[in-house]
């Protein structure tokens, strides 16, 4: 169990993502008092990093820091489709199409070195996150994450 969630933290861990809870051990595990505190999330062109990847169910609070140059957003959906397989249309993963339900509210027009936050309520199953402006997801913005 430790294990692999020490892994999980190495493979998110990149030069760009600092914990916010202080100390290295902080980030590497969600908080054990039933709730995933504030998950860190980090956006670029064209990413999307979360600082845990494995949440626990309940109300979640994430931050989104948007490192890009560009406005970026962030989307939830609750599916056991693989990240990179969601269904599209013009351009944008469909928010209504088949295998994904949205999970709402979802944040918006963050803007180059903005920072928003975003709570939602979160019940255990598979997860995506994206960006969903126009191209973004298709050139990698998605990232997948399990609540358990
Ligand atoms: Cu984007």
């Amino acid at each position: 169990m430790r294990r692999s969630l020490v892994a999980v933290a190495a493979a998110v861990a990149v030069s760009t993502l600092s914990a916010c809870g202080g100390g290295g051990s902080s980030m590497s595990s969600s908080s054990s008092a039933g709730s995933s505190g504030t998950v860190t999330v980090t956006e670029h062109e064209y990413s999307i990093k979360l600082s845990s990847t494995t949440l626990k169910a309940g109300p979640v609070h994430f931050s989104v820091k948007n490192q890009g140059g560009m406005p970026h957003e962030l989307v939830l959906f609750k599916t056991t489709l693989k990240a990179n397989a969601l269904p599209q249309k013009n351009g944008v993963v469909d928010q209504q199409g088949s295998g994904v339900e949205k999970i709402s509210p979802e944040l918006d027009n963050i803007n180059a070195g903005d920072t928003k936050t975003l709570d939602v309520q979160l019940t255990p199953g598979s997860y995506v996150a994206i960006c969903n402006i126009a191209g973004h997801y298709q050139l990698g913005m998605h990232t997948a994450f399990t609540v358990s």
